[in-house]
C-alpha cells in the first residue's frame, strides 16, 4: 500500500487527448551485441535522440533486486519516507519536482552515485539492513554506468572520432557528477473521470547531463517528443533499456545529435517504476562542441563548465529550453 497524500487537482497539468496515443513501433533497437551497431546508434541520435538496448550484458538479478528495494521504499508510509526528504539535492521528493514550482503525480528518491553518503542518511528508513540497499544500488549503478560507457564509446566509434573514449571518460573521472533517480508513479485513477485527459506524471523536459540510462517496470507511461509538437508513446520493457541524449551531449556534438524532450503520463490502472541513471560530466568540465565534428562549421554554442550550465538549469522550470541562453546568436 502507497500512501500519497490527495494533491489538489489544480496544481496537475493534463493532457489533452480524446484517443490514447498509440505506441509507436518505430523505436531504434540497437542490439549492443552487434559491433556494427555503432551507425544505427549515431542514426538513432541524430533522428531521435533515443534508443531502446537490448543484449545490454546488464544482469536481470540486478534489475530485479534493485527494483524489489525501491518497491519496498515506496511502500512504507509517507512519514517513514519523509524522513530522507525533501530532496535538496537528494533524498525523497513527492509531486514537488525541482524547487520552482513544477509538480507531477510522481514520487521518487533522488541520490548521488557516490555510494558512502546512501548508507548513512537512509539507514532510518531501510530498518536494520540498510546494506542491503546500499549493495543493489551499488551493483545496478555500476552494470548500467559499464552500459552506458560502452555505447558511449559505440558513439565516439560511429562518429569517427579518435579518441573512442572521448565521452565515456566524463563519465569514469572520479569527479563524474552522475545522479540516480528512482521514481513511483502510482496508479491515477480519475484519469477516466476527466474526458479523456491524462493528469502528467512527470512534465515534458529535457535531462542536462551526457546521457540518460532508464529502466521501467511493464507500465506503459514514457513518450518522447518529434520536436514538430507531436508525442509518441514508447511501449514498455522491462527486459530492456531506454536511453536519452541528454544536453550536453547535444552541445558536444555541435546539435547533430538531439537531446530529446520526454515526459510522462500517468496510468489509470497499475503503477509505474523506472530507475534512472544521469551520467553527468565533473563540475569542472568544459563543455563545448568537439572541434572534430565542426567540419568548419560555427560554433552553435558558447563554452560553458558543467557546474555553470548545471545551476542554471536547477534555476529553470522543467519545461524550459535550457540550452537557448547558451547559443550563439
Ligand atoms: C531532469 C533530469 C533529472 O531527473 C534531474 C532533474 C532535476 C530535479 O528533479 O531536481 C530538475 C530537472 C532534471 C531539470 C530542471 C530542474 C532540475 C528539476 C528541474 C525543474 C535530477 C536533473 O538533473 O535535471
Amino acid at each position: 500500500m502507497v500512501f500519497m497524500s490527495k494533491p489538489a487537482p489544480e496544481q496537475f497539468s493534463f493532457i489533452r487527448n480524446s484517443k490514447p496515443t498509440p505506441f509507436f513501433s518505430g523505436i531504434p533497437l540497437i542490439d549492443l551485441s552487434k559491433p556494427d551497431s555503432m551507425h544505427q546508434l549515431v542514426k538513432a541520435c541524430e533522428e531521435f535522440g533515443f534508443f531502446k538496448v537490448i543484449n545490454h550484458g546488464v544482469p536481470m538479478e540486478f534489475i530485479s533486486k534493485l527494483e524489489s528495494e525501491a518497491v519496498n521504499f515506496f511502500s512504507l508510509p509517507l512519514s517513514e519516507k519523509e524522513k530522507v526528504g525533501p530532496p535538496c539535492p537528494f533524498g525523497y521528493g513527492n509531486k514537488s519536482i525541482g524547487q520552482n514550482g513544477d509538480v507531477g503525480w510522481v514520487e521518487y528518491l533522488l541520490l548521488n552515485t557516490d555510494q558512502e553518503s546512501i548508507s548513512q542518511r537512509f539507514s532510518s528508513v531501510f530498518g536494520d539492513n540498510p546494506e542491503k540497499f546500499r549493495c543493489a544500488l551499488n551493483d545496478y549503478v555500476s552494470a548500467v554506468k559499464r552500459m552506458a560507457c560502452e555505447i558511449l564509446e559505440m558513439m565516439a566509434d560511429g562518429l569517427k572520432l579518435q579518441q573512442r573514449n572521448v565521452f565515456s571518460k566524463l563519465l569514469m573521472d572520479e569527479q563524474s557528477d552522475s545522479v540516480f533517480r528512482l521514481n513511483h508513479y502510482p496508479p491515477c485513477p480519475e484519469i477516466e473521470s476527466l474526458n479523456g485527459q491524462n493528469k502528467i506524471g512527470f512534465g515534458e523536459h529535457t535531462d542536462p547531463q551526457i546521457i540518460s540510462v532508464l529502466r521501467s517496470n511493464n507500465t506503459s507511461g514514457l513518450q518522447i517528443s518529434l520536436g514538430d509538437g507531436s508525442w509518441i508513446s514508447v511501449p514498455p520493457d522491462q527486459n530492456s533499456f531506454f536511453v536519452n541524449v541528454g544536453d550536453s551531449l547535444q552541445v558536444m556534438t555541435n546539435g547533430r545529435f538531439k537531446s530529446v524532450r520526454h515526459r510522462v503520463l500517468t496510468n489509470s490502472m497499475k503503477a509505474r517504476v523506472s530507475m534512472i541513471y544521469f551520467g553527468g560530466p565533473p563540475l569542472s568540465e568544459k563543455i563545448a562542441p568537439l572541434p572534430s565534428l565542426m567540419k568548419g562549421k560555427e560554433s552553435l554554442y558558447k563554452e560553458f563548465t558543467w557546474f555553470e550550465y548545471k545551476r542554471s538549469a536547477y534555476n529553470s522550470r522543467l519545461a524550459d529550453n535550457r540550452l537557448v541562453l547558451f547559443e550563439r546568436i
